[in-house]
């Protein structure tokens, strides 16, 4: 696939998302602290670079799978964001009817793939996507994310091992945030360079600024051409941050605020908007315009999972795995 030019209405629709996402995140932090939404909850805020850049660079049938930082993903493959806030809400109109909650967003038909709590799950569920692409000759790659704590996982060399020697059509995109819940990079391993870890199996790699949209884009397309045409996986490094804690319940005793204050110089938001008013793509009120739909959108999803129902308890034992005769199954 040839480059896709990055114009105005790039911009504009990467700078209208990812303040969406940004603001979508908020309002879930705040229906959190009302209780509202319960358990876990990982939000993106300072990765959203990432997801803009390599949305760009999906074409139409490929596939996304991530671990739980996971809200935003499925809403930027087209899945209606009402929804989403309703699954985070544990409501009956949610993604998977409330049944799966903030750490399990799923849409087979928007080719979102999840959402898996277990760190380093999803890595070789992305491969066998992959392997189903190569095998049904759909011409369709499969972009797997996964953090800097996942790559230290067995799975992530076991996956990358047999996604060379099967030659798959699969992106692996480490959001390098610098964490593993209180975990520095520095303290993980004896070496700070991630993407390197793909010279020991061949693979192409690279590390990504992955605070630019524009980087991004360059390196997943490029990365994705090169799966499409038969020329196998990628890992990419993207070095990214995260502003908020790494759960709800975090006093991020690990980092200074001064650190936090520095990577928000670099904010993938205020990049984008920055080149909007240098270039003129929109004027103080087109902006202003922007701002107000966001907000508008957040607030229609609050009042869309706050009008919807709670599942009820025969809900209990529906699409769930269980043997028939198990003794103390209650039925209601
Ligand atoms: C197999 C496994 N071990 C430990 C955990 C607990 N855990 C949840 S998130 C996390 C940190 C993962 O960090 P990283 O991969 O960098 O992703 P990030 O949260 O930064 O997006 C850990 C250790 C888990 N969910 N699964
Ligand atoms: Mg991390």
């Amino acid at each position: 696939m040839p480059k896709k030019k990055i114009t105005k209405s790039v911009y504009l629709k990467w700078y209208e998302d990812m303040l969406f996402w940004r603001k979508f995140e908020d309002k879930a932090a705040a229906l959190y602290i009302q209780q509202k939404i319960r358990g876990f909850l990982h939000l993106y805020n300072g990765q959203e670079a990432v997801l803009a850049g390599s949305v760009f660079a999906m074409e139409e049938n490929d596939r996304m799978i991530t671990a739980y930082r996971n809200h935003v993903q499925p809403i930027a493959l087209g899945v209606d964001p009402k929804k989403i806030m309703a699954e985070l809400c544990g409501k009956v109109g949610g993604t998977s009817q409330g049944n799966g909650g903030s750490m399990h967003m799923f849409s087979k038909e928007h080719n979102f793939f999840g959402g898996h709590g277990i760190v380093g799950g999803q890595i070789p569920l992305g491969a066998g996507l992959a392997f189903a692409d190569k095998y049904l000759e759909t011409g369709a790659v499969t972009l797997t994310y996964m953090g800097d704590g996942a790559v230290r996982q067995g799975s992530f060399h076991e996956t990358l091992n047999l996604a060379m020697l099967w030659n798959l059509p699969v992106v692996f995109i480490i959001e390098n945030n610098g964490y593993a819940m209180g975990t520095s990079v520095e303290r993980t391993a004896n070496h700070t360079d991630i993407y390197k870890l793909g010279l020991g199996y061949e693979m192409p790699c690279e590390p990504v600024d992955g605070m630019d949209p524009v980087a991004v884009y360059n390196a997943v397309q490029e990365a994705a051409d090169r799966a499409r045409s038969g020329g196998g996986p990628t890992l990419l490094e993207m070095r990214t941050y995260r502003y908020k804690g790494h759960s709800m319940s975090d006093a991020q005793h690990y980092r200074t605020k001064d650190e936090v204050a520095e990577y928000q110089k670099k904010d993938p938001i205020g990049i984008v908007e920055k080149i909007i008013k240098d270039k003129k793509y929109a004027s103080a009120k087109e902006l202003e315009a922007i701002e107000s739909r966001v907000k508008d959108l957040v607030n229609d999803c609050v009042k869309y999972a706050d009008e919807s129902e709670f599942p009820t308890a025969d809900n209990l034992y529906k699409n769930v795995y269980i043997q028939d005769d198990y003794p103390f199954i209650k039925t209601f």
